[in-house]
């Protein structure tokens, strides 16, 4: 359970805002392990299989104008239960519903600029980090405190 991953991106908005190095900062002191990062100009044809289940949607066009607007910061991070506990630590999907202390309740206040993306099922983290990383590009390490934060 300890190796768990998921996918987390920092969206255009986010990189465009500077908050980065905040979100990173998150994920990093609650107790999670980094083992992939990159900065990318998402290809469109990347963000309609990450968003598959939403092409029938009708923002879906404005959200494929706004992914493509900017470069995205894409991370894989591993811990316990990591993909539960970070989709609570991002928040609702619609900011105006996100609790003050997650991402989006504390950086964002529109639902199509919601800053950050995270996996929401192990199965689905599994897809996306897959689509977004080769092999290659995720780091096998062991973390020194990892005893520490995880029985
Ligand atoms: P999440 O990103 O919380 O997993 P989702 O998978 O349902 O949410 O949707 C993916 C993204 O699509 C979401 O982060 C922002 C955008 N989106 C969702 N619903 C929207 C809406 N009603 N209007 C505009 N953008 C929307
Ligand atoms: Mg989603």
């Amino acid at each position: 359970a300890g190796r768990e991953r998921t996918l987390i991106a920092v969206k255009p908005d986010g990189v465009q805002r500077r908050l980065v190095g905040q979100i990173i900062q998150r994920f990093e002191q609650r107790g999670f392990k980094l083992v992939g990062l990159k900065m990318l100009k998402a290809p469109e044809d990347l963000l309609s299989q990450h968003y598959h289940n939403l092409q029938k949607k009708s923002f879906y066009p404005y959200l494929l104008c706004y992914m493509t607007s900017g470069p995205v910061v894409v991370m894989v991070w591993e811990g316990f239960n990591v993909v539960q506990t970070s989709r609570m630590m991002v928040g609702s999907t619609n900011p105006a519903e996100a609790q003050p202390g997650t991402v989006r309740g504390d950086f964002s206040i529109h639902v199509s600029r919601n800053v950050v993306h995270a996996s929401d099922s192990v199965a689905g983290a599994e897809r996306e980090i897959q689509l977004w990383f080769n092999g290659r590009e995720l780091i096998d390490w062991d973390c020194c405190d990892h005893n520490i934060v995880c029985e």
